[in-house]
């Protein structure tokens, strides 16, 4: 089920992997000239998995309950639209939530298969164990990263089974601009005509309103962003001071996204043991953590049109602006 090998140290019986990948990740973002920066992938471990949940259930942050609204909605529409016999590969699991509801409606009409992929352990144990026990769903997790996950997912089915994609929740707008095509193109090369993608997207709205949801006035998306700086500290013994960074977001109107950063309030010196950094921050300087890219409906669809899928259906929350759109490989 582990397909990134994730090998064994053999003295401390320890993953080498993920902690000399996660030491090597940091190294490459804080170690060098110019602008600090830091993997976003890295913000849910089991503290920052926690309050990205508290996130989620803020007023001011309406995109996950709006991609549920959505689904909710609309799963028996989605359903309708995907042929069997299916298989169902989700791209990170999140809590299951959501995905129940397309499950339901899809184990509805058909025996589904449902393989959750996740690079985290504990997420990818909770979704099986939440959706395991839905009528007419049997699931199989692959410990791994997205495109070697879907990789083995696309492998196994029979050659009669249809494919879905899910990436919800608008995770794709953490990739770079290109980046995001580029990874649509990557998953397009493991599907076979017909098959599905179900991409979550984030809309542009007024900036106001953007800018609250990741800089909330109570604070949790501040404390989710320095968990980023504390999981350096236990798990690389890093001696950040948390007090000393600030959070920050802020939207670029060019490139339509968010920007979230840590600013250093003062200069001063931090060393990061396990990744041998040694590190000078001046007053005023930042790290930069994550973008959140932020779609049209038209953007989706030429993204769609440029990576070989035909957009077969496009719905919008009317609460919050999101969408899904149902793609379907060309
Ligand atoms: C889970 C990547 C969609 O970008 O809105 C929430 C993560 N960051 N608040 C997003 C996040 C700050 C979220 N995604």
């Amino acid at each position: 089920m582990k397909a990134a090998a994730a090998q064994l140290d053999r003295r401390t019986g320890t993953e080498i992997d993920a902690g000399a990948q996660f030491a090597h990740d940091v190294r490459a973002g804080l170690g060098q000239p110019g602008q600090k920066w830091l993997p976003c992938k890295y913000f849910y471990d089991a503290v920052g998995s926690a309050l990205f949940e508290a996130i989620s259930v803020l007023p001011e942050y309406g995109l996950t309950r709006a991609d549920e609204r959505i689904l909710r909605r609309h799963a028996a529409e989605i359903a309708a639209a995907v042929s069997p016999p299916l298989v169902v590969a989700e791209l990170g699991s999140g809590s299951g939530r959501k995905t129940r509801l397309i499950l339901e409606a899809l184990a509805r009409r058909q025996p589904t298969t449902y393989h959750p992929i996740e690079i985290s352990a504990a997420a990818l144990a909770q979704a099986e164990r939440e959706l395991n026990h839905l009528d007419g769903v049997s699931v199989r997790g692959f410990e791994a990263e997205y495109l070697d996950g879907l990789a083995q997912a696309a492998a196994k089915r029979a050659r009669n089974q249809r494919l879905l994609v899910l990436f919800l929740g608008s995770s794709i707008g953490n990739f770079n601009r290109n980046e995001d095509c580029q990874f649509l193109m990557r998953i397009r090369a493991l599907l076979r005509t017909e098959d599905g993608l179900l991409l979550g997207t984030d809309l542009v709205k007024p900036v106001s309103q953007m800018l609250r949801a990741y800089d909330d006035p109570a604070g949790v998306t501040a404390a989710f962003n320095l968990n980023l700086l504390g999981r350096i500290n236990r798990e690389l013994g890093g001696n950040f001071d948390l007090h000393r960074f600030a959070h920050e977001a802020t939207y670029d109107e060019v490139e339509q996204r968010i920007e979230m950063h840590l600013r250093a309030r003062d200069t001063h010196e931090v060393r990061i043991e396990k990744a041998g950094l040694d590190l000078h921050f001046d007053r005023g300087e930042t790290i930069w953590t994550e973008s959140s890219y932020k779609y049209t409906l038209v953007s989706v669809a030429q993204m769609a049109e440029a990576t070989a899928f035909r957009t077969e259906r496009q719905w919008v929350d009317e609460e919050w602006p999101f969408a899904e759109s149902l793609l379907v490989a060309s």
